[in-house]
C-alpha cells in the first residue's frame, strides 16, 4: 500500500533545533505521519516556545534543553530519550546558526562557533545515535544542508564551509553505515522565510523590499521565497520506507535556484 511507504507509525524522531522554523515544519510532518516527536534547543525559553507550538497544533512532543555541540550533554539526551520515549529511529540534524560577516573581518571564535554548531554537532549527534540504530537493524539520518553546500556568497564563509562539510559528512555516513540499513541523506533548503533569514527580507525605510529579497526572487525560478512547510514532503520521503534505497543523496528543495543561471537583463 502506498500509504505504508510514507508512514512513520511507531517511529521515534529526534529533530535538533525543532522548536520553530524548518525543524518545526519537518517535525510537524513526521507527527502527521505517525511519529513520536522529540526535539531539543540550547535554551529553555526556546524549548518552552516549541512545546507551546506543538500543543497548539495538537502534537504530543517532548522537548529538552541540549546544546548539540556538547558531546556529553548530547549523549545524555540520547540516553534520556531512549529511556523516556524509546530508541531513536529518525534523526534530523537541523539545529544551525549563521553569522554573516566578511571573512577578513570574522574572528576565529565566530568562525569556529559556526563550524561547531553546523558541522561538528551533526557528527556528535549522529555518532551518539548510530550504535543503537545498528543494534535495531537500521535507521534514518537527515542532515539539513543548504544552497551553501554548493555555492558561496559574500559574508557566509563559515556557514558555507560548514554546510559543504555537512554534505560530505552525509555521504560518508551513508558509505560507512549503509550496510547496517542506515540511510543518511541531506535535505538542502533554498532560501526559506524563517527567523534565520529575516534580516535578508526586512522592508526598507521607504517600504520597499530588501535588495537581497529582490535578488533571491530573481534567482529563484519559482519567483518566491520558500516556506518551511515546503520541506515537509521531501523530509517525510527521506524519513520513510519510500527512501530505503536512497543513500548519500542531497535532496535540494530550492524552487530551482541551483538549476538557474538567472534572468537575462533586458
Ligand atoms: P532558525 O529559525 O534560526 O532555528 C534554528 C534552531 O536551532 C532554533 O530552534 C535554535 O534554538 C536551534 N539551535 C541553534 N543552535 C543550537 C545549539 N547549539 N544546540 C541546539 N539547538 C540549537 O533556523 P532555520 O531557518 O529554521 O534553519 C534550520 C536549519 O536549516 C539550519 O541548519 C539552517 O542552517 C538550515 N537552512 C536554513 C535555510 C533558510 O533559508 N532558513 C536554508 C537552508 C538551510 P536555540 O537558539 O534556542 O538553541
Ligand atoms: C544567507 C542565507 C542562506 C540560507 C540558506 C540558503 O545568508 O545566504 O542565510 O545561507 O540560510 O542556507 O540555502
Amino acid at each position: 500500500m502506498i500509504d505504508e511507504l510514507f508512514s512513520l507509525e511507531g517511529k521515534v524522531a529526534l529533530v535538533t533545533g525543532g522548536a520553530y522554523g524548518i525543524g518545526y515544519a519537518i517535525a510537524k510532518a513526521y507527527a502527521k505521519a505517525g511519529a513520536k516527536i522529540v526535539f531539543n534547543c540550547s535554551r529553555q525559553e526556546t524549548v518552552d516556545r516549541g512545546l507551546a507550538s506543538y500543543e497548539a497544533d495538537g502534537i504530543e512532543a517532548k522537548g529538552y534543553v541540549c546544546d548539540v555541540t556538547d558531546e556529553a550533554v548530547v549523549q545524555k539526551l540520547v540516553a534520556t530519550v531512549e529511556e523516556e520515549v524509546g530508541p531513536i529511529d529518525i534523526l534530523v540534524n537541523n539545529a544551525g546558526i549563521i553569522k554573516r560577516i566578511p571573512m577578513t573581518e570574522m574572528s576565529v571564535e565566530d568562525f569556529r562557533r559556526v563550524i561547531d554548531v553546523d558541522l561538528n554537532a551533526p557528527f556528535i549527534v549522529s555518532k551518539a545515535v548510530i550504535p543503537s540504530m545498528i543494534k535495531r537493524g537500521g535507521g534514518k539520518i537527515i542532515n539539513v544542508c543548504s544552497m551553501m553546500s554548493e555555492l558561496g556568497r559574500e559574508t557566509v564563509s563559515a556557514y558555507a564551509a560548514a554546510k559543504g562539510g555537512l554534505k560530505m559528512l552525509t555521504k560518508n555516513i551513508a558509505s560507512e553505515y549503509g550496510e547496517y540499513n542506515i540511510q543518511c541523506n541531506g535535505i538542502g533548503p533554498g532560501y526559506i522565510a524563517t527567523e534565520q533569514t529575516a534580516p535578508l527580507r526586512e522592508r526598507q525605510a521607504d517600504g520597499s523590499r530588501h535588495p537581497f529579497d529582490s535578488f533571491i526572487i530573481s534567482k529563484t525560478p519559482a519567483a518566491r521565497w520558500g516556506e518551511s512547510d515546503d520541506l515537509a514532503g521531501p523530509a517525510l520521503f527521506l524519513a520513510s520506507k519510500a527512501s530505503d534505497f536512497v543513500n548519500g543523496h542531497i535532496l535540494y528543495v530550492d524552487g530551482g535556484i541551483l538549476a538557474y543561471i538567472g534572468k537575462q537583463p533586458h
